[in-house]
């Protein structure tokens, strides 16, 4: 379902067992040196959520090659099948392929119960390339708005595990955040406490 021009929802998109795939890497890519880390904002307060980066860091507000703001550790590498995935993500969702630069950062956000998202734009990045959004675990509210102002209009989607998202074109810097998740409501088999989130994106750097 398109849900504003270029912000394709496609529910259900991963099947089980790449579920259990990507769920087993974004464990191990948890794990330290350069792993989940709570991000601290410069105004001092703390991200609810908590994350890990491949291919490049992610601090507010820029990308490094290391753990400028953790551990200093270099950032674990970003895998060519993301790329892949990302590929295969991006024509699933608009029917187009993106353009030949390679998929190469990573973000992936770790939900317990009651950690949110404020809602905010991407502008980090140099490139147009779409982001690929992939939800594990737990459902959660999903707040898309515009890209004028922080306030509404917005339209609330569910997102559940195994759902991809695709925000390209004029959708790529729009506000958006995560007001809550529901806790308990992962698929049991999955064995997650929580939601994850994966965002595959271009750096353009
Ligand atoms: C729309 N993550 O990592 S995913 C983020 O569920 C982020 O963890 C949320 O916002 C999460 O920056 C939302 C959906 C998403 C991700 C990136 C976007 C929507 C986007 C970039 C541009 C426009
Ligand atoms: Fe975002």
């Amino acid at each position: 379902a398109e849900i504003a021009p270029g912000a394709v929802h496609v529910p259900g998109w991963l099947d089980t067992a790449a579920q259990h795939r990507l769920l087993a890497a974004c464990r191990a890519w948890a794990r330290p040196p350069a792993g989940l880390r709570t991000v601290r904002m410069p105004s001092g307060g703390e991200m609810s959520v908590r994350t890990v980066c491949l291919g490049w860091h992610w601090f507010p507000y820029g990308y490094a090659r290391t753990v400028v703001d953790g551990d200093g550790a270099p950032v674990k590498p970003f895998p060519a099948w993301l790329d892949d995935l990302a590929r295969d993500a991006v024509r699933a969702a608009h029917g187009t392929g993106p353009g030949p630069d390679p998929y190469d950062i990573a973000l992936i956000n770790f939900y317990d119960a009651g950690a949110r998202m404020g809602l905010h734009r991407d502008s980090d990045e140099k490139s147009p390339a779409p982001v690929v959004s992939l939800s594990l675990g737990d459902t959660c509210v999903f707040r898309f708005g515009n890209t004028r102002t922080r306030t509404r209009p917005w339209t609330d989607v569910e997102l559940r595990s195994g759902d991809l998202f695709v925000f390209g074109g004029p959708s790529r810097l729009a506000y958006h955040g995560v007001p809550r998740t529901f806790p308990g409501t992962a698929p049991p088999h999955l064995g997650l406490r929580g939601r994850l989130n994966i965002t595959l994106r271009v750096s353009g750097l």
